[in-house]
């Protein structure tokens, strides 16, 4: 059976949405952060970087929220998530997964996680400083983008793993100067997402409660 190892809020937030919306058996393996447990011999035999998620499906290991999401659209995907058979559109979701993971996610880390960029506790208030309006164009640009295509989602009229990583992305700026819920086409966005079944349950085995974004 599959398994997606997880702290709750966590990057595994994206793959633990999918899972539910593919209605796939899995078990959820807990790995606690707050005990460092992600920094143990165990997890780091299993994943070396001691990030989390990871997820075991058979002989494959994979990390990377980001490719666990493409790898259970790919493999298992259906109805809403299967994967395009088309190479442009997979392209342009490739876009955004990209762009989400290797853009947003990284300067969100950026702010969470400013010491670990410099020693200094003053420069690690100016990274957060910066994090925080480069957090701020990122969704502008997003919100635009919503805005511009006039469609439900990212890719368009039809729901796509993009949508399930952005949300999570956005839930993580709820505490933030001007968080994702205050953009007039994003507001909209998540309200639309947060009516689906699988990812108030995902949340609900998290241990997580409203308000969600
Ligand atoms: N790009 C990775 C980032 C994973 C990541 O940094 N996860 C955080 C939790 S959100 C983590 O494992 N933090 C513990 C650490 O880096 O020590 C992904 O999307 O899976």
């Amino acid at each position: 059976m599959i398994q997606l190892y997880y702290s709750p809020g966590t990057a595994c937030l994206a793959p633990h949405f999918l899972l539910e919306e593919l209605g796939l058996p899995y078990e959820l393996v807990l790995v606690d952060t707050e005990k460092k447990q992600h920094q143990e011999a165990a997890y780091l035999q299993l994943n070396p970087k001691g990030t989390i998620p990871f997820l075991i499906d058979d002989h494959l290991h994979l990390s990377e929220s980001a490719a666990i999401c493409f790898y259970l659209s790919e493999n298992y995907g259906k109805h809403e998530f299967a994967s395009s058979t088309d190479v442009k559109e997979r392209a342009q979701l490739l876009q955004w997964l990209m762009y989400l993971s290797n853009t947003l996610q990284a300067e969100l880390l950026s702010y969470f996680y400013p010491e670990r960029l410099t020693e200094d506790a003053i420069t690690a208030a100016q990274v957060k400083a910066k994090a925080t309006q480069r957090i701020a164009l990122m969704l502008d640009l997003i919100d635009q983008k919503l805005s511009e295509s006039n469609c439900a989602y990212l890719l368009g009229e039809q729901i796509s793993i993009a949508d399930l990583f952005l949300f999570m992305l956005c839930r993580w700026t709820r505490g933030m100067q001007k968080p994702a819920r205050v953009y007039p086409h994003l507001n909209p966005y998540l309200a639309l997402l947060l009516q689906r079944p699988a990812i108030v349950k995902a949340f609900t085995m998290e241990g997580l409660a409203a308000p969600y974004y």
